[in-house]
């Protein structure tokens, strides 16, 4: 086991942050990494020394663990509730798995967050050699966090952000604020293409205070205000497919030809979504009454922009098990690794009449980003 060396490298790793590319393939966001890069590089030549300097007394642990030891991991893992979340669980037990050299500790925290902050608490009283999260929700973690930098062991969060601590080694995901402002981008392109002028919306919301929740709502809704579309109701889906079909349900009750548009903040919702339309009558898709808008693009909500059942669908990628691999194998080789990554994510549409979307990200920057239009190669390579 060799904490030591490894603590003293996410220690000095903590400064050390170099944006990657989110998708976008714009001059800011290199100019971005560029500044990003010259301030990692600095961080990262004391990360060298300090790890020169471990790596001197911590010989006698390098020749245990080259003695082919597992490199033991502790996964807290948000739940079970969607298509995406199954991808990220087979993504990370196929990346950490025996014959790549790990030995996996995972619990499904069932988006239970004390469920999820006990299971933490016991990787460190197991003494794993590293913690994996994925929050539930992005607050409530400094505490458990500096009871894992005390013991010594990394943290790598994965997917969602916390928000509330920097005590953790490297994060790998997604930009949520920029998939709300390309899913409001595009609706406001696609509007104006299909010469639609009232914009009358019901939003079905991810899991309250997740990252994922609070920044595609508070991208999509810059959007709302800055063009004054009428939203007319948002309730919470909690990112399943129940619960997008019993908040749809009662949105085609109440607000029965009063909407034009629904977006749905994952692919579970949508389709849920889907059914309760269906049920009450209500035609959506390309060229009907409802315009549907989604995230994750899953195969199976690809599927459905191909059918037209979904007019676009902004992807997030639930892919991080090798970047974990990457990061741990790194660490354990002394080597600095990206305090942060961002994953690269297209944009799906069924329709190829807007090649691309323009707006300012989250960073502040001017983007332009393409459009795909899907095809069954596309669904079928999808995760
Ligand atoms: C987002 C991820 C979200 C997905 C949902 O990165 O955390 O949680 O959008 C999943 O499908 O449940």
């Amino acid at each position: 086991m060799k904490k030591k060396l490894v603590a003293t490298i996410m220690a000095a790793t903590m400064g050390a942050t170099l944006l990657a590319g989110c998708g976008s393939s714009s001059t800011a966001s290199t100019t971005a990494a560029t500044s990003a890069a010259a301030a990692a590089t600095e961080a990262a030549a004391t990360t060298e020394a300090a790890a020169t300097t471990e790596a001197a007394t911590d010989a006698s642990s390098d020749t245990a663990a080259a003695g082919g030891d597992l490199i033991t991991v502790g996964f807290a893992q948000v739940g079970h509730e969607s298509d995406w979340r199954t991808a990220s669980t087979n993504s990370v037990q196929s990346a950490l798995s025996k014959e790549n050299g790990f030995d996996l500790q995972f619990v499904d925290c069932d988006n239970d967050s004390a469920a999820q902050l006990e299971a933490v608490r016991n990787f460190i009283q197991q003494g794993v050699d590293y913690i994996v999260i994925d929050p539930i929700v992005s607050t409530g973690w400094d505490t458990v966090l500096g009871e894992a930098q005390d013991a010594g062991i990394p943290v790598i969060v994965i997917d969602r952000t916390i928000d509330d601590s920097d005590k953790y080694t490297a994060w790998v995901g997604s930009e949520f604020t920029n998939e709300g402002l390309a899913s409001g981008a595009w609706l406001k392109a696609y509007a104006e293409a299909k010469g639609i002028d009232e914009l009358n919306i019901l939003e079905i919301t991810g899991t309250t205070g997740s990252s994922a929740e609070i920044g595609r709502t508070k991208g999509f809704h810059q959007y709302v205000d800055d063009n004054g579309w009428n939203l007319i109701d948002s309730q919470t889906g909690d990112f399943t497919q129940d619960g997008g079909q019993s908040v749809m349900e009662s949105y085609c009750k109440s607000y029965a030809g009063q909407f034009n548009v629904v977006i749905c903040q994952n692919d579970n919702e949508a389709f849920g979504a889907e059914q309760a339309m269906e049920a009450a009558g209500v035609s959506f898709g390309v060229d009907k009454d409802v315009i549907l808008i989604s995230f994750d693009a899953c195969s199976a909500g690809l599927t459905d922009v191909l059918a037209g059942k979904i007019n676009a669908d902004f992807q997030c990628n639930p892919l991080q098990g090798p970047d974990c691999a990457d990061i741990i194998k790194k660490l354990e080789a002394g080597e600095t690794v990206d305090q942060k990554k961002y994953m690269a994510e297209p944009w799906y549409v069924n329709e190829d009449i807007i090649p691309s979307i323009s707006y300012m990200n989250n960073a502040g920057e001017d983007v332009t980003e393409d459009l795909v239009v899907v095809t069954q190669d596309i669904v079928d390579a999808d995760y």
